[in-house]
């Protein structure tokens, strides 16, 4: 069963995320049968096919070793509890806003030889190299973004352990691939751990050099106003939205209520509006 997180290691984190290096591992929280379940789910998913994936670089040679699995919600209980574990709950919710959402949660596989993912920043900010597309003045005053990601192998320098730059969020800008290499660390850790980040921290998956794969598991979280990535409304099957539990139903954004059809609706009747 999951390890519970105490509240002093949840302080830590959430520390360590708004005002430290960005980013919190918890070391060992899913169980060698968790692993495996959740890794022979993923293998299924993802021997005959590759998936969308992104951050690839230069590398299009190599994406078959590169694979994703998406919408893990609909693949298996396990997914279901990780996703809403209560670590993850806590944190965020001090950084999102208590009623945040999912955006997305998806599988990493990088097989053998699998090359390095490009420095990036996660969605939304995953296009900020273009800032003509984004808000004048933006910065990381405040998070629209954070990230869970759990190791379900021992990740190492050699197998591709994933890459970060400490403090990087704090700049509000893109990586460039030369700053990157001057600055960056890689957070090895044993199978099971969870490290917790927000998107604006500099990062990527590093080249699996070993001879075996390395999996990781990428939950994408977002305030409540922010799109998600994966229509996870259309793609999660009606049983799993029924079954919900709050915080299931809180992370599908289910009782979200815009946009609305405002024009036909009672006057006075809307919740929190201001006119
Ligand atoms: O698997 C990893 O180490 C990180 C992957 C990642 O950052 C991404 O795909 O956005
Ligand atoms: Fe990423």
């Amino acid at each position: 069963m999951a390890r519970s997180i105490s509240n002093d290691e949840i302080e830590l984190a959430i520390e360590a995320l708004l005002e430290g290096p960005g980013f919190f591992m918890f070391e060992k929280v899913f169980d060698p049968e968790e692993i495996n379940i959740a890794n022979h789910i993923i293998q299924i998913h993802s021997d005959d096919k590759i998936g969308a994936t992104h951050f690839h670089g230069g590398h299009s040679d190599k994406i078959h070793l590169q694979r994703r699995v998406w919408n893990l919600l609909n693949k298996g209980q396990i997914f279901i509890e990780m996703v809403q574990h209560h670590a993850v709950m806590r944190v965020f919710s001090k950084i999102l806003g208590n009623n945040f959402i999912l955006g997305s949660f998806a599988a990493n596989r990088l097989l053998p030889g699998a090359p390095g993912q490009e420095p990036h920043l996660d969605y939304p900010y995953w296009d900020m190299y273009n800032k003509d597309e984004f808000p004048t003045g933006i910065n990381s005053s405040y998070h629209m973004n954070c990230q869970s990601l759990i190791a379900l192998h021992e990740f190492t320098t050699e197998n591709g352990a994933t890459a970060l730059v400490p403090h990087s969020q704090k700049r509000g800008v893109y990586p460039s691939q030369k700053e990157f290499d001057k600055e960056f660390i890689q957070t090895t850790c044993p199978a099971g751990s969870m490290l917790l980040f927000v998107g604006m921290t500099w990062h990527c998956s590093m080249p699996n050099y070993s001879k075996s794969e390395r999996t990781s598991i990428l939950g994408q979280y977002l305030p409540k106003f922010v799109k998600p990535m994966e229509d996870l409304q259309r793609s999660v099957a009606p049983e799993v939205m029924a079954n919900s539990s709050p915080e299931l139903r809180q992370l599908l954004g289910i009782d979200l209520r815009y946009p609305e059809l405002l024009e036909d609706a009672e006057t006075g009747n809307a919740e929190g509006q201001q006119s």
